[in-house]
This record gives structure tokens, sequence and C-alpha cells, in this order.
């Protein structure tokens, strides 16, 4: 009976749909009290900005509400924000930093 021989066969294989986990916007927030010097001070020890960035970023925050600071897995982001709020209420600062997923 005519047909194929398994000798001559070739399996495609396909491509699996490769999943990359969700990325998480780390947001900085404005408030009227914390002062300005603090908030430079935390953009660069916590995410790791020269002095120029961070003070740009803060500006961006106080000028406009809100602003990213950053975009993380979500375990460095809840770490980032926890760092964040800890250290903001240690020196009794109203600072609020939070986290949202990206579209
Ligand atoms: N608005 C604050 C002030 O005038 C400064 C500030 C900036 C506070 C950014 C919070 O996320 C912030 N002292």
């Amino acid at each position: 009976k005519p047909g194929q021989d398994d000798e001559t066969s070739i399996l495609i294989q396909t491509r699996p749909a490769t999943r990359r986990p969700p990325l998480y916007k780390v947001l900085l927030l404005n408030d009227d009290y914390t002062p300005m010097e603090f908030v430079v001070h935390v953009l660069e020890r916590f995410f790791g900005l020269n002095h120029a960035q961070a003070f740009e970023i803060m500006l961006t925050v106080h000028k406009k509400g809100v602003a990213v600071v950053g975009v993380f897995s979500h375990e460095i982001a809840e770490t980032k924000v926890g760092q964040v709020m800890d250290f903001a209420r240690r020196h009794q600062h109203p600072l609020q930093c939070t986290m949202e997923k990206e579209d």
C-alpha cells in the first residue's frame, strides 16, 4: 500500500507561547509636608538614581502630583514600596509610595 515511510517523516516543533510575568510601576505621590531634600534622598537611596535624576523626579511629583520612579517585577516593586514607606514613617513624613500593574 503506498504511503510515506516513517524514516522520511519530519516533526515540526511549534514555538511554545512564552508568557512573561507582569511588570509593576512604582509611583511616588506628592504631599504638602515631606521636605524636598528627603524625597531626593529616598530616590537616591532606594532607586539608585544620581542626584540630578532624583531632583528631577522629585520636582515632577511636586508639580504633577505623582510620577513613576521605576518599573520592576512584583516582588522587587513590593520591596521598594515597603522600604520607602518604612523609611518615611520612621522619619515621621507622610510620603506615600504605591505600585500599579503595567498595561
Ligand atoms: N510638596 C513637597 C514640598 O513642597 C515636596 C514633595 C515632593 C513631597 C515629592 C512629596 O513625593 C513628594 N515640600
